[in-house]
């Protein structure tokens, strides 16, 4: 046996609260100047709380223990829609948020979530690390928030079911599908006939326990790292949207800390998404077939059949509409002409 069994044991908890952002007390002596709070919705496990993790880390040691952030994961603080409201108030700091969530408050954010709009990440990144994300961001401002660059990988988004698996759009006919909270999930939805719930991310597992609705929609990442194999068990992969985090501060707590603060904390925050994209990617090569592992069945519906019901029910037109020609264009500048 190698080393003291207890010192071991103590690093090993010191790695996991590292790992998810947690203070490691005795590093800065001193209490720290600013001590600010990062809600997010997603389990511990997910790529975007180890890579915030690291992030949180190299800003306590470049900020010389000035700024402490402290992750919040799993909805600790409250349901997104809360969250929301918190960071707009300034209750809490710092807040990782769906665009299409965002969207309640700030239109255009919800502009990634058009249906089938991106063929592949090299699309998706040059558009919101491009033009499109500019344009969001400018927008966010707008609200007393600050978008740091860099959104973070929610992923494309894949339908699981209970009871039968989706294979063409007629299967989703009446099907009771849980969707975050977002008119244009509820769009995307009602234009392939099925129906719809809002229902905020921390009561999905039950939900889906419970039989409250038949599926949801997120990432596989998601589906592992939230554990949603074990109530679900068929996935179309349909690849119906692309879904991603703004990394956000409540303005007023952003502009109290000193330029130097902000500087490395938006430089960290920018790196850890960009550590956290290249995360997921590297799951995605086995994310499957540990799901498969778990009991989930895998099929592949053509997208374009899925793709002509919403052009057929004037689910572009009618988005274009809404995001207003200048928004639209600039998308389509990256995905093509879309509708
Ligand atoms: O609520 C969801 O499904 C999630 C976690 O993907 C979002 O935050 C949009």
């Amino acid at each position: 046996m190698t080393g003291h069994p207890r010192r071991t044991a103590l690093l090993g908890a010191a790695a996991t609260a590292a790992a998810i952002g947690l203070p490691l007390l005795p590093r800065f002596a001193k209490a720290a100047e600013f001590t600010y709070k990062y809600g997010n919705n997603l389990p511990p496990a997910h790529p975007m709380n180890i890579a915030a993790g690291k992030a949180v880390e190299r800003i306590r040691e470049q900020t010389q223990g000035r700024l402490e952030i402290q992750i919040f994961p799993s909805s600790q603080l409250g349901a997104d829609t809360d969250m929301m409201s918190q960071v707009r108030n300034g209750a809490l700091e710092f807040y990782t948020q769906s665009g299409l969530v965002l969207a309640n408050i700030v239109p255009v954010a919800g502009i990634n979530g058009i249906g089938f709009a991106f063929a592949d990440y090299d699309v998706l990144w040059a558009a919101m690390d491009g033009d499109l994300g500019a344009r969001v961001r400018a927008e966010i401002e707008k609200v007393g928030l600050v978008p740091m660059k860099r959104i973070w990988d929610n992923g494309f988004r894949q339908i699981t079911s209970g009871a039968r698996p989706v294979t063409t759009p007629s299967d989703l006919n009446g099907f009771k599908i849980r969707v975050p909270v977002s008119p244009i999930w509820i769009s995307l939805f009602k234009a392939f006939g099925a129906s719809p719930t809002s229902m905020n991310f921390n009561e999905v597992y039950t939900a889906l326990q419970t039989k409250i609705v038949d599926g949801q929609e997120n990432p596989l990442t998601l589906l592992e790292s939230a554990k949603l194999y074990e109530v679900q068990k068929y996935c179309a992969l349909t690849n119906h949207m692309w879904d991603g985090f703004w990394f956000v501060a409540n303005r007023r707590a952003w502009d109290r800390l000193p330029a130097d603060v902000r500087d490395i904390a938006a430089r960290n925050l920018d790196a850890a998404a960009m550590e956290q994209r290249a995360m997921l990617a590297e799951q995605a090569k086995s994310v499957r077939s540990k799901l498969e592992g778990f009991g989930m069945v895998f099929n592949t519906p053509d997208a374009n059949a899925f793709r002509d019901v919403l052009k057929q029910r004037g689910f572009y037109t009618e988005w274009k509409a809404k995001f207003g020609d200048d928004a639209w264009s600039l998308l389509e500048k990256y995905t093509g002409r879309l509708g």
